[in-house]
């Protein structure tokens, strides 16, 4: 328990830390989505910092593999990659600039280390992860695939054929992590097409289901070791998080689904997050 809390306090600094980077780089690059960066860092940092079997030094070793389905949070990712050494932090300097790899997607493979796949066209990443899952299993392989999807991508059809699919194959070697803060673009994900009750349909799609509170990282630690744990069928886990999460005024306010903070409120929200 008291190692757990040691390791729950340096995760959370590493969150606050890309956090306050983050905002920054938005503001410097006017690259938007930050609420949607800002909802999923604990899920990412416990990732990249505690489950992946990963080596930024040899990333195309025989490792785990991760699929940012929302592609549109990829600021985040590009600085949980650049802390966990894939690439020189220096380079996020030039996010948004012309000739830049660093934009508001993540491009294909062979750009920049550690990103496995090209996503942003929301709905493909699921595919593609399960797609990687059914290869391991086939090739017999030990790797294990986990993918984070965004509530509104779950409106789209690609997501239940998937569903269906991973299902059919019994690829309990992938693991999708849905970031449930219930806004989507334009508004709320239960209005613009209802998803509710959502835990029962990935149930009936024939899912090991899990629900929990996507900032909590003992949540988030004991959630990847059910899905692990469970031989016969792939895993989602549907973590609830709040959209803008860590800066007061950006929380649940999906305003921040596009803006970019200008130099006062930059000030505002370095200051919570130093
Ligand atoms: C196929 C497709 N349609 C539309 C978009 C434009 N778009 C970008 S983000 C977004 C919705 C964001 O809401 P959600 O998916 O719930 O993610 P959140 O930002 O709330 O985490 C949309 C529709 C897209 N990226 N892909």
């Amino acid at each position: 328990m008291f190692e757990d809390t040691i390791k729950y306090k340096k995760l959370k600094k590493i969150s606050r830390l890309l956090r306050y980077r983050t905002v920054q780089t938005s503001h410097n690059s006017s690259i938007p989505h930050l609420g949607s960066c800002l909802s999923c860092v604990e899920i990412l940092v416990f990732l990249y910092w505690n489950e992946l079997n990963i080596n930024p030094i040899n990333p195309n070793h025989d490792r785990d593999r991760f699929i940012l389905s929302k592609g549109h949070g990829a600021p985040i990712l590009f600085q949980v990659l650049a802390e966990k050494g894939f690439f020189d932090k220096e380079l996020l300097k030039t996010a948004g600039q012309n000739g830049s790899l660093f934009h508001e997607h993540p491009p294909k493979p062979g750009y920049i280390p550690g990103i496995e796949a090209a996503t942003g066209s929301l709905g493909h990443g699921l595919p593609i992860a399960l797609g990687i899952a059914l290869a391991g299993k086939i090739n017999k392989k030990s790797y294990r695939t986990y993918t984070l999807l965004s509530d509104g991508e779950c409106n789209e059809g690609t997501i239940w054929e998937s569903a269906m699919f991973a299902a059919s194959k019994s690829l309990a070697n992938l693991t999708a992590i849905i970031d449930y803060n219930k806004w989507q673009a334009t508004g709320r994900s239960q209005e613009i097409m209802a998803l509710e009750p959502l835990k029962d349909k990935w149930k009936a799609f024939g899912w090991h289901t899990q629900e929990i509170n996507g900032h909590d990282f003992f949540e988030i630690e004991n959630s990847l070791k059910n899905a692990v744990s469970n031989i016969e069928k792939p895993s989602v886990i549907i973590a609830n998080t709040i959209k803008g999460k860590g800066v007061s005024f950006m929380e649940d306010n999906n305003n921040w689904h596009y803006r970019i903070p200008n130099k006062e409120e930059l000030g505002k929200a370095l200051k919570e997050l130093s």
